[in-house]
């Protein structure tokens, strides 16, 4: 094949303030309930997809080391469905990915969020396809449903959707970074993998805990908040909303059965120092995904002062100030 038939792309993690938890419906991979993110400058996956005619099958290589393809194939092979649909080569052939984070995986830092909004744009560029990023947010969605909101730099909105096709089930930028910047200092509070993958997870919440029907009931008026709140550039009120909505995702958690504690005790002694920092007068609020990570959301000019804060939390290995990043780009 010619340079055609490979190509580079970077996304951006991303963290929710309004989170996503629970599907609609697993195939498609729908979100039961809607999200709204920012998308982080600091955290990033970086993907080459190369199509190739000597490949007997996908393979994917994480950091160097050759892992687990079935995720990707899935994503694969939609894009070559839309190439067979244009009657482009690439339809016929398997690929070569690769694809690094800049921070640890699978550690509840959203790496399946960077690495399928990258390999979206990257498998599509590569089979030669100039996808729309609504298109871009529906294939990312696919590989992991925070993925789809990847696509996206600044302020995004992932849409629940009501369609039996997903079709309406993308997300779009609802504020672009430069018009309200805002600082995420990242509290790494452990390296390892996390125990209990997010989609497992999900499923378990979704069959056994009994705060999942109030989940899905006070998700809209969540988001309805939390678009004002962005509208208004109301710090505070993104702030307590983002908080809540993180405390009411781990009452679910913790109510599942098995239970899902992703948290450890740093992340606990992290979550009183966020309140410390409120109560001497520094406007920062936490969140947390599904992973013992501590996320704390403040304005640029508190991010040094929270970061210093973060650092000294017994357990805290690293904290890392990241303003808001950009959308989804190619590389190559
Ligand atoms: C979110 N999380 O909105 C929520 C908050 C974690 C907690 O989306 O099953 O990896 O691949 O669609 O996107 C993590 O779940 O799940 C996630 P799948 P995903 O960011």
């Amino acid at each position: 094949m010619d340079g055609g038939a490979t190509a580079v792309a970077r996304a951006h993690s991303n963290i929710a303030l309004v989170k996503y938890w629970g599907k609609r419906d697993a195939t498609l991979n729908t979100p039961a309930v809607g999200s709204i993110s920012v998308t982080l400058d600091a955290l990033y996956t970086d993907t080459r997809v190369t199509f190739a005619p000597d490949l007997a099958v996908d393979e994917f290589w994480l950091a160097g080391c050759r892992s687990d393809a079935t995720r990707i194939t899935h994503v694969l092979d939609l894009v070559r469905g839309y190439a067979a649909s244009m009657g482009l080569p690439t339809a016929g052939l398997n690929a070569v990915v690769s694809s690094t984070n800049n921070f640890p995986t699978g550690a509840g830092l959203a790496s399946s969020a960077s690495g399928f909004a990258a390999l979206a744009l990257a498998a599509s560029g590569a089979a030669g396809l100039a996808l729309p990023a609504r298109e871009l947010s529906i294939l990312a969605r696919h590989g992991s449903g925070s993925a789809a909101r990847s696509i996206f730099g600044g302020f995004a909105e992932m849409h629940a959707g009501t369609a039996a096709d997903g079709s309406d089930a993308y997300a779009e930028e609802l504020l672009d970074r430069a018009d309200w910047p805002l600082a995420v200092v990242v509290a790494i509070t452990e390296h390892g993998e996390k125990s209990i993958n997010s989609t497992i997870g999900m499923n378990e919440s979704k069959a056994s805990s009994p705060f999942y029907q109030a989940w899905l009931d006070s998700a809209d008026g969540d988001l309805a908040e939390m678009r004002g709140a962005i509208h208004d550039r109301d710090f505070t009120r993104l702030g307590e909303l983002s908080e809540y909505n993180c405390l009411k995702l781990h009452a679910l958690m913790l109510t599942t059965r098995p239970a899902l504690i992703y948290w450890n005790a740093a992340t606990v002694a992290a979550m009183h120092a966020v309140q410390g920092l409120r109560a001497a007068g520094v406007s920062a609020y936490f969140t947390i995904d599904a992973g013992p990570q501590v996320k704390v959301l403040c304005r640029p000019g508190d991010a040094a002062a929270v970061q210093h804060a973060m650092a000294l939390v017994p357990g805290v290995h690293e904290a890392r100030i990241s303003a808001l990043g950009p959308a989804a780009f190619r590389l190559e």
